[in-house]
């Protein structure tokens, strides 16, 4: 009987200690979990500083994502790495700055994939935290390594540089291949009808967009006069593949799908998205429901049906239960353009709006509104709302979501800035180099510094300030934000100092660049 008691109690007590355990394994878990929120990046593509009602739009209206803006931390300062989209997206995905890779430029859809596949990238570091990682949308930073044979599976790609799951377009949605690639397979691909790309000359028979005007539903500006797809000229030829081209009026429609099917499916384990709009970029496609919409013609419409996108994107989140324990990061690979090379009304609609909002230049150049873009992030309970001037740049995500999830990777040119991105201070990087067409200029504190560069002025087709000059470029942004009154020869200690700082990072002339250093 005695005994019966004894052994009886020691069971209850082993129950109640591995009940105890079970409870500590719960609170584990759900710090756990703190610890591995899902994240978001959505990234835009040519959304200027003042496309936003946040960053005081008054003519297009953005309620949703004004909305995820003013409930989050919302940057005035914060920055892409270059003022055109490859840079921008590699220096995002790497951590690195563009300019140290030379093949970092603009690249055509036939171009090689230009991040190493033993590079450390987000998607990477992340997986090794236990994420699952995907992308959604555009791609541009190449694929395979040279002479892509489009009808077999393409690689390396996104899912050779750490993304689990890869839904993508190759290039831009005004290039060759038009079509959707699925973890390296082109999307509904008929073998009986191959796809061939080239970036030098058309195949024989097919219509062009200097040839057949005709057939034009968008009429070229300049360049995109190649291959002719949905009524739309391009920049290079493509053959075959007809069942596999992309509607681009659905486009928007196809990567929300898909983008709201990828969170349902890894809700429960930690996840990262890099949901990558094609929106405002050439050719502007709204669908039809969106036609009319912003009174702007289609660049405004695309901006409202980006916005309305991202409310459904959300929505989803919200109905999964993820907002809380999701991070989301908004932002632009670079400043805008209106016309970018199709008569689309752009212009002659635009009316009072100002997609660079108060800022100088735009897409392509090195005065602030080629880099500085729309930036915020947003975690329901975690960031408390506001505003921050802290400079950041989208180089950085690299190392702060590392330190966010646990992970002690860095890369040289990424610098911490956890603690700016929640809100929790307002202490972002000192110095920033920005890239702009292989040429790169310095902000430093309040000052921008750009060195001379010869060429045009103006890019004449786009109607931009390049930022070149033959002079040196100083700016104090905190007086003069709109980049009017160039200080150079008044300041000469200040411009001294700048050029100083500067070539302590970027080396002087072109054979000095640090190279690409890899930890
Ligand atoms: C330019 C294209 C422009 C756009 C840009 C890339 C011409 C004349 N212009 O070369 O339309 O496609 O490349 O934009 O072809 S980005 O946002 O992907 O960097
Ligand atoms: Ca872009």
């Amino acid at each position: 009987m005695r005994i019966q008691k004894v052994t009886y109690l020691i069971l209850i007590s082993f129950l109640l200690v591995i009940s105890s355990c079970k409870e500590d394994k719960k609170v584990v878990d759900s710090t756990d979990e703190q610890l591995k929120p899902n994240i978001i990046i959505i990234y835009a593509d040519d959304l200027g500083y003042g496309e936003m009602g946040a960053y005081g739009a008054t003519e297009l209206k953005t309620p949703n994502l004004d909305k995820l803006a003013n409930g989050g931390m919302r940057f005035t300062n914060g920055f892409a790495s270059s003022a055109t989209c490859t840079p921008s997206r590699y220096a995002l995905m790497t951590g690195v700055y563009p300019w140290r890779n030379k093949n970092a430029k603009i690249l055509p859809g036939t171009a090689p994939l230009i991040i190493d596949t033993a590079q450390p990238t987000i998607p990477k570091m992340l997986k090794k935290q236990g994420y699952y990682t995907g992308i959604v949308g555009k791609w541009h930073l190449g694929l395979g390594s040279g002479n892509v044979n489009w009808n077999e599976r393409i690689a390396p790609g996104p899912n050779e540089v750490g993304f689990d799951y890869s839904h993508i377009l190759a290039a831009t949605q005004d290039r060759v291949p038009t079509v959707y690639i699925e973890n390296g397979k082109v999307v509904n691909l008929d073998p009986n009808d191959p796809i061939e790309v080239s970036y030098e000359k058309n195949f024989d028979g097919e219509p062009t967009g200097l040839d057949n005007p005709e057939l034009l539903k968008m009429k070229w500006h300049h360049g995109h006069n190649n291959s002719i797809v949905n009524g739309i000229p391009r920049i290079g030829f493509m053959k075959g593949g007809e069942a596999a081209k992309w509607v681009d009026e659905d486009m928007a429609d196809y990567f929300l799908a898909d983008a709201q099917a990828y969170v349902k499916k890894h809700k429960s384990e930690p996840f990262f998205l890099y949901y990558a709009l094609q929106q405002p970029h050439v050719p502007r496609t709204p669908n039809a429901r969106f036609v009319g919409s912003s009174g702007m013609g289609p660049r405004g419409d695309v901006i409202v049906e980006a916005d309305w996108m991202i409310g459904e994107f959300v929505k989803t989140l919200e109905a999964e239960g993820l907002l809380e324990n999701t991070l989301i990061i908004f932002s632009s690979d670079n400043g805008p353009v209106v016309n970018d090379g199709y008569y689309d009304d752009s212009e002659e609609k635009l009316g009072n709006h100002t997609p660079a909002g108060i800022l100088r230049g735009g897409k392509y150049s090195l005065f602030e509104a080629g880099t500085r873009v729309p930036f915020f992030t947003y975690w329901k309970g975690k960031i408390n709302p506001g505003v921050s001037d802290a400079m950041v740049s989208q180089i950085d995500l690299f190392t702060s979501l590392a330190s966010l999830v646990g992970s002690d990777e860095s890369t040289t040119d990424s610098q911490e800035l956890l603690d700016a991105f929640l809100g929790k201070n307002d202490v972002g990087r000192s110095e920033l180099v920005v890239e702009a067409t292989s040429r790169t200029a310095f902000r430093k504190g309040d000052w921008a510094m750009i060195p001379p560069y010869n060429g045009p002025a103006i890019n004449k087709y786009v109607n931009i300030e390049l930022g070149n000059d033959k002079e040196y470029q100083l700016y104090n942004l905190k007086e003069d934000i709109e980049q009017q009154k160039n200080l150079a020869q008044s300041n000469p200690d200040k411009l001294q100092e700048m050029i100083t700082s500067y070539e302590k990072i970027r080396g002087v002339g072109d054979e000095k660049i640090a190279p690409l250093e890899l930890k």
